[in-house]
């Protein structure tokens, strides 16, 4: 499996949930034996890219997704927003960052920045302007031969696409062919029926994982099965990227290190 780690810049949201923050930590993201970075970023100007590529190129790191949460948080604008305003400048800033993993050949996740369904808005309302902002931004993500990878998130921390079974539907009946689920294993503990049966039922359309406990801690700390989980990725012959995306605690190297040196031991262990 490859395995990437949530990454921030420097001047990240300060609630933004990244395990590091700042390109310093590259090299030892590479030390510690990942494959790859996922870069949370909330405008096209956050980074250099030639500098990351380079730095990319030095520790042999990948750049397999571009997450916008930030662009809900920081930049507050989303696609379920009531304002016509709102909702272009949303997509444009992510079609800023779909140029930006152009050059990476990234995935772009879409995950705070769907917006939630506002008091007084139908669920139908929500997410016809959701379909809106999704079939303009695919369709420019397409020009670069790129995937969107729209994630479910629990009942606390949104009100609609809870699950990957939900998302798995819209997806189907949106006909999108670059529009891919990203299911977070934090989110399914609470909210799918199964794990594995979930995971297989969906893995045709399934674009990018992220993982961590039940606790939102390292995998191994908390109670979900990762041999289980392992073994149905590898069963349904899951080709995508694994992304860390757990809580910084005790800080972030414990954190990023317990991760993967347990799931390598999974890994050994089949
Ligand atoms: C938030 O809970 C989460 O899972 C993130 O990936 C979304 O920004
Ligand atoms: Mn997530």
């Amino acid at each position: 499996m490859n395995y990437c780690i949530t990454i921030g810049t420097e001047d990240a949201f300060s609630e933004a949930l990244v395990v590091f923050r700042g390109l310093k930590n590259l090299r030892t993201i590479a030390e510690l034996g990942y494959d790859g970075i996922e870069l949370a970023l909330f405008d096209k100007a956050n980074i250099e890219v030639d500098k990351v590529k380079r730095l990319l190129v030095q520790y042999q790191l990948k750049l397999p997704v571009i997450s916008t949460g930030q662009v809900f948080t920081m930049r507050q604008a989303w696609f379920t927003h009531p304002d016509p305003e709102i909702r272009r400048k949303a997509v444009q800033i992510v079609k800023g960052l779909i140029e930006v993993a152009a050059e990476f050949g990234a995935a772009v996740n879409i995950s705070r920045v769907r917006g939630y369904i506002h008091e007084g808005d139908s669920y139908h309302e929500a997410i016809h302007r959701l379909t809106g902002c999704l079939d303009e931004l695919c369709a420019y993500a397409a020009k670069f031969d790129l995937n969107l990878v729209l994630e479910q998130m629990n009942r606390y921390e949104t009100n609609y696409f809870h699950s990957v079974a939900e998302v798995g539907e819209y997806i189907k009946g949106a006909q999108i062919p670059n529009l891919k689920i990203h299911a977070d294993l934090f989110h399914m503990n609470i909210e799918d029926v199964g794990l594995t049966e979930t995971i297989k039922k969906y893995q045709a359309i399934l674009g990018y994982i992220h993982f961590a406990d039940s606790n939102r801690l390292a995998p191994g700390l908390g109670n979900i099965d990762f041999a289980a989980i392992m073994k149905i990725l590898d069963e349904v012959g899951y080709q995508g990227w694994i992304g860390l995306e757990v809580s910084p605690k005790p800080d972030p190297y414990c954190a990023a290190k317990q991760s993967i040196e347990f799931l390598r031991k999974v890994e050994r262990s089949f």
